[in-house]
């Protein structure tokens, strides 16, 4: 189908563990819409090329210590500041692919022992995903994928915890109370060089095409 100028872009959204594939398959789906015609891009969190951005990549790579909370609001002020690009790109007609959002914000921060409704919070009024796929995989299989890079979080334990917290947000407000995402889809790993079958699906494609 060819983009209609009067209809706006999709919002999708990848989540899942580190080493779940989140890039390669936010990169497969990229060339995929290009190939269709579609205008695309593809964005992440947290964005570390913004100062705050620049402040979690320190952060993470364990180059400065922060206060949970503090670094929870900084994850989420960086999604908040892009905020008002990411709508003007959607009513421009773009597609935004987006690896990570407010979903990886509560699972982290929560896995760390912070309580989830206050975790939430910040992230009411951000722009809703259409579609939020989720990269189903075990822990321990992530973990074997090449290892981790070294980022603070890049452990099997930790990652542990944030599995379960992904899957306490599946099961209840990531379709509910937390941004009102449309549909959720979960995704069987797979390797790197090929694409998700279901991110070809004529189910995924269908929602994706809503608009
Ligand atoms: P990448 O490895 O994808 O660069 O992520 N994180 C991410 C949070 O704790 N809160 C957030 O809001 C976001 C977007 C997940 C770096 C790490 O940052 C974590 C992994
Ligand atoms: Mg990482």
């Amino acid at each position: 189908r060819v983009e209609n100028s009067d209809s706006r872009g999709a919002l999708i959204v990848l989540e899942g563990l580190d080493r779940s594939g989140k890039s390669s398959q936010s990169n497969r789906l990229l060339s995929y819409l290009d190939s269709l015609g579609h205008a695309a891009e593809l964005w992440r969190f947290p964005d570390r090329t913004t100062s705050v951005g620049q402040m979690i990549s320190a952060y993470l790579s364990n180059k400065s210590q922060l206060d949970d909370h503090t670094i929870h609001l900084l994850f989420s002020a960086n999604r908040w500041e892009k905020r008002s690009l990411m709508e003007n790109q959607l009513k421009k007609g773009t597609t935004l692919i987006v690896d990570r959002y407010s979903y990886s914000g509560v699972a982290f921060s929560s896995a760390k022992g912070l309580d989830v409704e206050w975790c939430k919070a910040p992230e009411v009024g951000l722009l809703a995903p259409d579609l939020v796929v989720y990269l189903d995989i075990p822990p321990e299989k992530a973990a074997e994928r090449g290892g981790y890079g070294g980022e603070r979080y890049e452990q099997l334990e930790f990652q542990r915890q944030v599995a379960q917290y992904y899957q306490a947000l599946r099961d209840s407000s990531w379709k509910g109370t937390l941004l009102h995402s449309l549909d959720v889809f979960l995704c069987k790993p797979v390797s790197q060089m090929t694409m998700a079958p279901q991110l070809k699906s004529s189910a995924f494609l269908r929602s994706f095409w809503f608009l």
